[in-house]
């Protein structure tokens, strides 16, 4: 019966059970017979990660053997959030754990709920690339990740009087059961310094002898693949301090200033920057890049020469992908370590770093684009700047035969921008290099082609592709929304669409059946009742489950327009205000929910944060409102806190200022949810209205093509009288702090550059046909069901396979067991 194969590990109830009391003795170091939640939650944590690394065993073990391409998933960022529900859930061995689990008296969920999230990241940049891991381990891709181990994650959000304040994220306090150091997988990564040419057999070379030296050191955590045996592997650095560097400051005899300069090094890694607008040239964020990189290609090159020794084979063995420009410094990296130490020819080189990278941009914007001035790339990269250079002479002198002597042009396609303060275009970088540049939505696409990168594309129109975003449907509903989940299969007869989510499409033959109807309904509120329940212990309100729960949960942004989100809560609450009894008893009933964190100097964002609570103060406290409209603010918004909201959510709101969003891959979520959306015609909202049909969802407002012409409008002249009617109410002190709310009203007013003021009529009626539909529980529910129907197009799965085929050239590489 036991083959090795299947490993050593025995998942039934029983020997889970002796697993867990084994950890709960010798791991946590309690008595098995006297243990906490809290400490349950470690020791079976650790049985888990047993499991995991047996299989991330077995498929390093399978990948050496068979030796496919690979490809190496590059990100500054990750949002895991938590580990245990999906990890025992793409295992399959959620239920018998359970079991084993309610033998010892202890709940499963409760346990899982002792989890702090893993949050190196911002928002749906670092998202995606935990989806997008989820989805490489179940389509047995030969895949890694590669990223930062920051000490601390995103900040915690605590407000204080409405006002956001930040605190620092303790994640690793409790230990994480779920990495393991690796100590003897180190590099040494060099910054600062002077580049000599030295004569090597006689060859002219470059050589780097650096100023600092500081080690990077492996974490790495598994990544289980659903149905398969497949685990693979999420690398995270951590800075340590080089031995090299202090043996020599120990020998000069500085004792104690040599101990205190090995912290320095640990400061590199120590925290994850939470500003995701613009790039502020810092040095240790220069630093941050530089590290990950080192040590990422580092690990890289040695895997591959373990198996090789020929470089031109590189390409055919090995796929680079950048998660934007965040990573780009990689390109210069292997050309650095091809040309110096490797000892290629220049063009060579070259010739293989082109067939390496494939680029994926997040950005709508210029502005949202990195430049890194050339004073900082060169006092701690000297060696990265001088081989820039020498790319960008050798591209500009391509392009000069190609396009001729166009100064305009060949300025604007330049790696090195002239500007007053001089600098690296990080992602004219990675487009010249990479072989393909792919947008993230159809529409974000074109964008690239059209404004962004249009000298570009008329240069290399082969090299820009779209790779529309995706979501993990095993996190978004098989973790977060069991009962869904559980509905899912039962109507479709098989849980085959955990693994093909395609499968969800045969929903639509019995979206008007009245026994499905009823049960989704009954899910919807099983989910509402959930998140009422948590909205009334973390804020005291209490909410009705009649009413429509309608929600915007994202990063606090200018162009994400919470602020017109709020502009209609006020004008909602100021219509109900103004009703008699007749007229009220026919308001739909809503709990309006807004959450998400500003940049820490993002002032106007923290603004609409304190006018959020101020207005909510005022409704919530309003006896003549009562049940009729709510509003909440969810404080820190993160993975685990998604996973409670996004179910129990009926209207779920994406109100970018069309060509602002690249994609939006939060809608994504609510969608398979079975959440309808409000929504802008932005990023990826326009493929899902081909998936479901406009009549299944609320459009409002302009639409991309008509946004310049709005803006050259100039100041809105003619603010609508239903939108200047409430921000009289604002400046009128109606819910307080008037000379704070002012800059907000005078942006409306004023330049209103994100077009509220535009969009305010078009949003309140796409607010009434919500309204109207909601009153209908039959039109409703069928909406929600085609909304779960069409979502398969925006699972991450779809996404993998799409970079697989045309970005990466990799195949599946499948541990053959039963898993
Ligand atoms: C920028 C910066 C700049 C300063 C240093 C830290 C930092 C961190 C992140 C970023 C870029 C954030 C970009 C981002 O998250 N873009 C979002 O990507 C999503 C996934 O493709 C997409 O759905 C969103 O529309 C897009 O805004």
């Amino acid at each position: 019966m036991f083959g090795l194969m299947d490993g050593f590990l025995k998942n039934d109830p029983i020997s889970l059970q002796k697993d867990i009391l084994y950890h709960v003795e010798y791991t946590v170091a309690r008595s098995r017979f006297s243990f906490d939640d809290f400490e349950a939650y470690q020791a079976l944590a650790h049985s888990v990660r047993d499991r995991l690394i047996e299989r991330s065993h077995d498929t390093q073990l399978f990948f050496k053997r068979k030796d496919p391409k690979r490809v190496y998933f590059l990100s500054l960022e990750f949002l895991m959030g938590r580990s245990l529900s999906n990890s025992v859930i793409n295992l399959g061995i959620r239920d018998q754990y359970a079991e084993a689990l309610s033998q010892l008296g202890f709940e499963f969920e409760v346990l899982a709920e002792q989890e702090g999230d893993a949050a190196l990241g911002n928002g749906g940049l670092a998202r995606l690339s935990a989806c997008q891991m989820d989805s490489m381990a179940t389509l047995d891709y030969p895949a890694w990740g590669y990223g930062l181990r920051y000490q601390y994650g995103l900040f915690r959000q605590v407000i204080l009087d409405g006002i956001q304040h930040e605190q620092p994220d303790f994640w690793l306090n409790f230990g994480n059961p779920w990495e393991t150091e690796r100590v003897h997988v180190t590099y040494p990564v060099k910054f600062y310094g002077t580049v000599e040419e030295e004569i090597l057999n006689g060859e002219k070379c470059n050589v780097w002898n650096p100023g600092e030296l500081v080690e990077a050191v492996a974490y790495d955590n598994p990544i289980p693949g659903y149905g398969t045996r497949n685990t693979i592997t999420l690398r995270l650095w951590a800075g340590k301090p080089s031995d090299q560097r202090d043996m020599e400051a120990f020998n000069t005899g500085d004792y104690i200033n040599a101990l205190v300069s090995r912290q320095k090094a640990e400061n590199i890694s120590s925290v994850l920057y939470p500003d995701d607008r613009s790039y502020q040239g810092k040095e240790l964020r220069l630093k941050q890049q530089y590290f990950f990189v080192s040590a990422s290609i580092q690990d890289i090159i040695r895997r591959f020469k373990d198996a090789h020794s020929n470089f031109d084979e590189f390409p055919d063995k090995v796929a680079l992908q950048l998660n934007d420009t965040h990573p780009s410094l990689a390109i210069v990296e292997v050309m650095r370590v091809l040309v110096d130490e490797e000892h290629l020819d220049w063009h060579k080189a070259w010739d293989i770093v082109c067939k390496l990278f494939s680029f994926t941009i997040h950005a709508v914007i210029a502005e949202g684009l990195e430049k890194i001035p050339v004073d900082l790339l060169g006092s701690l990269l000297p060696r990265h700047l001088q081989i820039i250079y020498d790319i960008n002479f050798n591209f500009v002198e391509e392009l000069k035969k190609r396009i001729g002597l166009d100064y305009d042009r060949l300025s604007r396609m330049s790696i090195v921008e002239e500007a007053a303060v001089k600098t690296i275009r990080m992602a004219n970088l990675s487009v010249v290099c990479a072989h393909t540049v792919n947008g993230v939505s159809t529409v974000h696409s074109e964008l690239l082609k059209t404004k962004l990168f249009k000298d570009f594309y008329e240069l290399w129109p082969e090299k820009f592709q779209c790779m529309t975003n995706g979501v993990t449907q095993r996190r978004w509903i098989v973790v977060s929304n069991p009962s869904l989940c559980a509905l899912l299969s039962k109507w479709l007869g098989t849980e085959a669409w955990i693994r093909n989510v395609d499968l969800l499409t045969g929903l639509r033959e019995y979206a008007d059946d009245a026994d499905l109807q009823q049960e989704w309904m009954m899910v919807k509120k099983v989910n509402k009742m959930r998140l009422a329940e948590y909205i009334e212990a973390m804020s005291g309100v209490k909410v009705s489950l009649d009413a429509m729960f309608d929600v915007q949960t994202k990063r606090i942004h200018e162009y994400k327009r919470q602020l017109l989100n709020i502009l209609g809560i006020i004008h909602r609450y100021d219509c109900i205000k103004n009703m008699d009894k007749s007229q009220q008893s026919k308001v739909v009933p809503r709990v309006c929910i807004i959450g998400g964190k500003a940049a820490p100097g993002y002032e106007v964002a923290k603004k609409i944060i304190k006018l959020c609570h101020a207005v909510a103060e005022k409704i919530n406290n309003d006896s003549d409102v009562g049940d009729l409209l709510k509003l909440v603010f969810i404080p820190d918004y993160n993975v685990s806190l998604a996973e409670v909201v996004i179910p129990g959510a009926d209207l779920s709101q994406h109100l970018s200022t069309a060509g602002h969003e690249a994609s939006g891959t939060g809608s994504m979520k609510f969608l398979m949810n079975g959440c309808l959306l409000l929504a802008t015609e932005d990023g990826s909202t326009v493929e899902i209205v081909e998936e479901i049909g406009a009549e299944n969802l609320f459009l409002f407002g302009a639409k991309i093509h008509e946004v310049p012409e709005l803006r050259e409008k100039g100041p809105a002249h003619d603010v609508p009288l239903q939108c200047a009617r409430v921000l009289r109410l604002i400046r009128d002190g109606h819910f307080g702090f008037q000379d704070y709310f002012q800059s907000l009203c005078d942006s409306v007013e004023g330049e209103d550059f994100y077009l509220l003021s535009s969009d305010f009529g078009s949003y309140l009626e796409a607010q009434a046909a919500a309204d109207k539909a909601f009153a209908d529980p039959k039109k409703w529910t069928k909406m929600s069901i085609l909304s779960t129907a069409g979502s398969g197009r925006f699972s991450s799965d779809r996404t993998i396979r799409d970079y697989a085929e045309k970005s990466w050239g990799i195949e599946p590489c499948r541990f053959p067991s039963e898993f």
